[in-house]
């Protein structure tokens, strides 16, 4: 029998993994640093999901304008520094996926399933996310609500985790867990103790683990030190779209400040099929309500009183950028039609598909920062950033701020 097959046909030891990287305290440092991205992710990204679906109950604030542009910054960067981290951890505690036997107990199984689970909704989220930021779709599935469905999965088995593991944590981070292994006793079972079960004696520096252990040129500490640096270089790296300042070591930045008029265009009018219905001389933005229609020409808009606001476009992919937009009050338009309530306006735009019409709450909608812009940094809109008229409302995400207006209904 070769040395290969006897190896695979015993149980693992700690032996084989003799690095002292594959620590509790390791585990656990990391772990914390991961379950912070994770909290901050989840909840920015339940923000993100009511903003765009709000409930009764849910109301978002229009002020600050650039809140949500945070939030969702904040969404994206804590998802790509969690993928450097995500794979450490992994590596740290990949001992303990090879434990023998596989199963040892009910609550053994459960918990290794919950694990399971865990892994797989974290590596689904950080994938599914990355890639949608860079708008490659190699899937049928739309989007956002699977995202969002295995974001409840995700957190779900992160807390059953947590809970799980927190004599762990609270052993590993309050100190004397340094020389214990990830396959140590809770791995094993009750039956096998560790050295900081059998007293201080035992517990020091001529442990088992320690004598045996091999951490080549890095230290826990430089571990956790390097997993925390790619986390900030892959942030670095990306955060460009967000903040300008970084643009130049943003490398890998999707959106850059590059498009017409200084400003990034997700999907351009050529994409959204709108140019020939646009550009055509009797194109008209048409107010809907109770009291019947209305259609304006652009020459008829331009001639209301104008407004300008710095506003920021906050794509939900990440990237934000704030200009200056100049347009009339969605409140003056309505007041000028004589509406004076609504419970709520419907924008529609002249394009077919499913970014073509957001919801504005009454709330946005008597807001005197919501526009229905037809200047962007004093010159009219280009057509890509949705000429001749475009929805641009304070705190808004991105794919709500509705190009190539050709319906404003209100309800
Ligand atoms: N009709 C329409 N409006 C739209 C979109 C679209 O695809 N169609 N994209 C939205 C998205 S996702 C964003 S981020 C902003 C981008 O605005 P910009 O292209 O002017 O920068 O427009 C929004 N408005
Ligand atoms: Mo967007």
């Amino acid at each position: 029998m070769s040395a290969l097959t006897t190896r695979r046909l015993r149980p693992p030891r700690p032996d084989d993994y003799p690095s002292r990287l594959h620590s509790e305290r390791l585990a656990a440092r990391v772990g914390l640093w991961l379950g912070a991205a994770f909290a901050i992710c989840f909840i920015t990204g339940l923000f993100s999901h009511l903003i765009q679906h709000p409930p009764l109950w849910f109301g978002w604030p229009t002020r600050p304008v650039w809140l949500y542009r945070i939030t969702q910054g904040l969404h994206i960067s804590t998802g790509v520094a969690a993928i450097p981290l995500l794979l450490v951890k992994l590596w740290t505690v990949s001992p303990r996926f090879w434990q023998w036997p596989p199963i040892t107990s009910v609550v053994n199984a459960l918990e290794r399933l919950s694990i399971f689970v865990l892994v797989g909704a974290a590596f689904f989220q950080l994938i599914s996310g990355l890639l949608n930021v860079a708008e490659w779709y190699p899937w049928k599935f739309f989007f956002p609500p699977v995202h969002y469905a295995v974001a409840w999965v995700a957190i779900g088995a992160l807390a059953v985790h947590i809970a799980v593991k927190l004599p762990i944590i609270r052993r590993a981070l309050t100190g004397g867990a340094d020389a214990e292994p990830v396959t140590g006793p809770d791995m094993v079972g009750p039956d096998m103790v560790g050295p900081d079960m059998m007293g201080p004696d035992t517990a020091g520096p001529d442990t088992r683990s320690d004598r045996n252990s091999r951490s080549g040129p890095l230290s826990r500490r430089g571990l956790l030190a390097a997993a925390l640096g790619s986390a900030g270089i892959a942030v670095l790296a990306t955060v460009g779209d967000k903040v300008p300042a970084l643009r130049t070591v943003s490398v890998l930045a999707q959106r850059n400040g590059t498009g017409p008029q200084g400003l990034p265009v997700n999907r351009s009018a050529a994409a959204a099929g709108v140019i020939k219905k646009v550009t055509d001389p009797g194109y008209r933005v048409t107010l809907v309500s109770a009291a019947g229609e209305h259609s304006f020409t652009v020459a008829q808009l331009r001639a209301l009183p104008q407004t300008t606001a710095v506003l920021p476009i906050s794509c939900v992919e990440g990237w934000s950028q704030s200009a200056s937009w100049t347009g009339v009050r969605l409140r003056d338009l309505l007041q000028a039609a004589g509406i004076q309530q609504s419970q709520g306006v419907r924008m529609v735009s002249a394009e077919q598909g499913t970014y073509a019409v957001s919801m504005v709450t009454p709330a946005v909608a008597a807001d005197d920062l919501t526009l229905i812009a037809l200047e962007l940094e004093g010159r009219p809109l280009d057509i890509d950033h949705g000429y001749p008229a475009r929805l641009m409302a304070p705190d808004r995400p991105g794919v709500m701020q509705t190009k190539w207006l050709e319906r404003i209904e209100v309800l």
